[in-house]
């Protein structure tokens, strides 16, 4: 079989000598965000995530291949191409890898890519779930199921607030995935620091949350765990106003009849044009955030390696 996976020199050196490495996505930069801003803002992830001890591993499929750290020029060409980037799930890789057709990982199959390299802790915004109206949609987003299984921390400003928070965290613990709330008891909502919901526990400090990774894992407890961030209380956007637009937008995709994988994006970029802007804004900053946090849970796993 041709090979599948092809992890750049600098992390592969890392995760051999047990460096600390950090998986990011691409869906975020080609369906997440608008070009440039979201060019900026996978550069400056990876810089933050540099700044606080780690290496940086965007991930992506291209050439046939799971590409895990990607050069900024590919980086570059997933940010100019943008939607028109196939937006790669689980179901979505083995298709794109045996048709050697690019692909923009989403949080699951990043995870699935990270697994393979050997990578713990990856940084995103937000993880998909459980939308509203799910009842009748069944739209549940795969990235749940991935939490379910593989061995990846997510760490995220708390569950994207377009969805349904309160079916997402019932969903994920009927999975035994933890949702572990740094320095916060609330689960963050995205753009907002309150959702009215609480985390299952909080933790504070990276090397506790490093603690509660290895006993997981070691313990052979297989599975994601959900690190809730919140997003800067300076930065952050009103709890109303931004409930209010996300219902707009709901409410637009559901007469323009926007289903499956393209609900998310179309959710996002509504959101952003209704908010004039201000909650991609926030979005960049939330991610920011979690890049440096992951860096350090990343950098605490090496330190109880060694
Ligand atoms: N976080 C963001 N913006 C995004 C996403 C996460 O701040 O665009 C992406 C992730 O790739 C996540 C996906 O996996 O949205 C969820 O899509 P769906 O609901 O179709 O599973
Ligand atoms: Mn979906």
């Amino acid at each position: 079989m041709k090979p599948y996976l092809e992890i750049n020199e600098e992390v592969s050196n890392a995760i051999q000598k047990n460096q600390p490495v950090v998986a990011l996505e691409s869906t975020i930069i080609s369906h997440g965000m608008p070009f440039p801003q979201n060019l900026e803002t996978a550069m400056e992830v990876e810089r933050l995530v540099r700044k606080n001890g780690a290496v940086p591993a965007t991930v992506a499929i291209m050439d046939g291949m799971f590409k895990v750290g990607l050069t900024k020029s590919e980086i570059e060409y997933l940010g100019q191409k943008g939607q028109a980037v196939v937006k790669a799930s689980r179901r979505d890789i083995p298709y794109l890898i045996s048709q050697g057709i690019d692909g923009a990982t989403t949080v699951a199959s990043t995870m699935i890519a990270a697994k393979m390299a050997g990578i713990e802790v990856f940084a995103t915004g937000g993880i998909g779930g459980v939308h509203r109206g799910a009842a009748t949609s069944f739209d549940v987003s795969a990235d749940l199921q991935e939490l379910a299984k593989t061995n990846v921390a997510v760490v995220c400003a708390g569950i994207k607030a377009i969805l349904d928070l309160g079916l997402t965290l019932e969903y994920l613990e009927t999975h035994g995935v933890p949702v572990v709330g740094y320095r916060t008891q609330e689960l963050p909502a995205f753009y907002t620091q309150k959702s009215g919901f609480a985390v299952d526990y909080q933790l504070d400090h990276p090397t506790t949350i490093a603690d509660f990774l290895e006993t997981k894992w070691r313990m052979g407890l297989d599975g994601g765990v959900v690190i809730a961030n919140p997003i800067p209380k300076e930065k952050e956007l009103d709890y109303d106003y931004m409930m209010q637009n996300i219902e707009l937008a709901i409410e637009e995709a559901k007469q323009l009849g926007i289903k499956g994988k393209e609900n998310t994006p179309f959710l996002l970029a509504k959101v952003k044009a209704l908010t004039e802007g201000r909650s991609l804004a926030s979005n960049i900053e939330l991610v920011y955030n979690n890049a440096q946090l992951a860096a350090q849970i990343a950098v605490a796993l090496c330190h109880k390696k060694k």
